[in-house]
C-alpha cells in the first residue's frame, strides 16, 4: 500500500484553480476578432502542464500566433477552468473558446461517440489514426454542430491501462471487488462491472484526491496521464491492460466560431490539425518513456495474451448491450471502417 501522502501538484493544482480567474467573455469582444481587434481564445485541458496533450496547445498556440495577430492565445491546464463536461458545457454557452477532451465525456451530449469506448476494438495507432482522420472520423465531427461545438482535430490521449493500490492484476479474477475509478461514460462503468470490478464514474480533476484518500482503489488511463499525474505515489499496481484507446478532440464553441471570419476559421483549423500530429507523436514517444519509469516506481503486472483474450471474451457482451444506446449503425460502420482498415495493413 503505497503511503498517502498530500502532493505538491495538488497544491498548485488547487492554487490555480482558485486563481482561474472569470470565465465569461462576451459576444461583442468576439466580435471583435472579425474588426480586426485582437481576440483572446482560452484554451482549457484537464491534464497538467507536463503532458504531451499541454504540448500540443502550446504548439496550437504558436502556430497560430505566428500566422496571424488577430488572437492572443491563454493556455489553461490541470482542468483549472473546468472538467471535461463542464469545459464541454461552457463551450456551448459561448463562456469558453476552446477545450480539448477525452471522447468519453461527450457520450453524455451525442451517444454515438460512445463507440470509442467500446473496449479491445482499436488495436494500434496506425489503426487509430486511419480511422479518425479518414471519412469515419470527418463524419463523427458532423454530429458536433448539434450541440453548439465545432471540432477541428483529433489528437491523442491513447491506450488505457489500469492501475491500483491493492493487488496486482494479471487475470479477469484479479479484478473481483476493485473499486474502479472510470471516465463518466456508461460504457466504461458496464466494462468494468462485466470484469468483476466495482466502477465508480468520477471527474479527472477529483481523481488523485480520491486514489489518495482510498475512495476508489485503482483508475485507468494512458501511460503518459499515468506517470506525469504523480499516480505512482499514491497506486502500487499497474498492468498493460491496454483495454480502450481514447482520443482527444479539439473543440471549438460554435457560437464564437461562427463569429470569425473564413480566413480566421482557416488558420485556427490548419493550427489545431498540425499541432494535432505534434500532439501524436509526443504523445507515443512519452507513452514509452512512461511505461520505463512507471515499472521502476510502481509494480508492474504482465498481462498475457491469452489473458487480453479472456478480459475480450468478458466484456463482448457490453459491446451488444450499448449497441443500441449508441446506435446500432455507427456501431455497424465503427466496427466495418476498422475491420476494412485491418484487412488493409
Ligand atoms: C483529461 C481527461 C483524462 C481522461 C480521464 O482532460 O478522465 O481519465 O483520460 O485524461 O480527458
Amino acid at each position: 500500500m503505497k503511503k498517502k501522502f498530500f502532493s505538491l501538484v495538488m497544491v498548485s493544482a488547487l492554487f490555480l484553480a482558485a486563481c482561474g480567474g472569470e470565465t465569461t467573455s462576451s459576444g461583442s469582444e468576439k466580435a471583435a476578432a472579425s474588426n480586426g481587434e485582437k481576440q483572446t481564445l482560452r484554451v482549457s485541458i484537464g491534464v497538467n502542464n507536463e503532458h504531451p496533450e499541454y504540448e500540443g496547445i502550446e504548439k496550437f498556440k504558436e502556430l497560430v500566433e505566428a500566422k496571424t495577430d488577430d488572437f492572443d492565445v491563454e493556455l489553461y491546464h490541470s482542468g483549472q477552468i473546468g472538467d471535461d463536461r463542464s469545459a464541454i458545457e461552457m463551450l456551448q454557452l459561448g463562456s469558453l473558446d476552446i477545450t480539448v477532451p477525452s471522447t468519453s465525456p461527450l457520450v453524455n451530449f451525442i451517444p454515438e461517440y460512445g463507440v470509442f469506448d467500446l473496449p479491445f476494438t482499436i488495436a494500434n495507432e496506425e489503426v487509430a489514426d486511419e480511422l479518425l482522420d479518414g471519412e469515419f472520423g470527418d463524419k463523427m465531427i458532423t454530429m458536433l454542430e448539434d450541440q453548439s461545438l465545432v471540432g477541428l482535430a483529433w489528437w491523442e490521449n491513447g491506450f488505457r491501462n489500469l492501475t491500483n493500490d491493492v493487488r496486482p492484476v494479471a487475470t479477469v479474477e484479479d479484478l473481483n471487488g476493485l473499486k474502479i475509478r472510470t471516465m463518466e461514460n456508461a460504457i466504461h462503468l458496464d466494462a468494468w462491472k462485466a470484469l468483476g470490478a466495482n466502477p465508480t464514474p468520477m471527474a479527472f480533476t477529483e481523481l488523485f484526491t480520491a486514489m489518495q484518500q482510498g475512495t476508489v482503489d485503482g483508475q485507468e488511463n494512458p501511460y503518459p496521464t499515468i506517470d506525469l499525474s504523480q499516480f505512482s505515489e499514491v497506486q502500487e499496481h499497474i498492468s498493460n491492460t491496454n483495454h480502450v484507446y481514447t482520443p482527444f478532440i479539439f473543440l471549438f464553441s460554435k457560437q464564437i466560431w461562427d463569429e470569425f471570419t473564413p480566413e480566421q476559421q482557416d488558420i485556427l483549423r490548419e493550427s489545431a490539425v498540425e499541432a494535432g500530429k505534434y500532439n501524436r507523436e509526443r504523445n507515443r514517444t512519452v507513452a514509452k518513456e512512461s511505461l520505463e519509469k512507471l515499472k521502476e516506481s510502481m509494480t508492474f503486472t504482465e498481462v498475457t495474451p491469452e489473458e487480453h483474450e479472456r478480459f475480450q471474451t468478458t466484456v463482448k457482451p457490453v459491446i451488444k448491450q450499448h449497441a443500441d444506446s449508441i446506435g446500432a449503425d455507427i456501431v455497424d460502420e465503427y466496427l466495418t471502417a476498422i475491420d476494412e482498415i485491418v484487412a488493409n495493413q
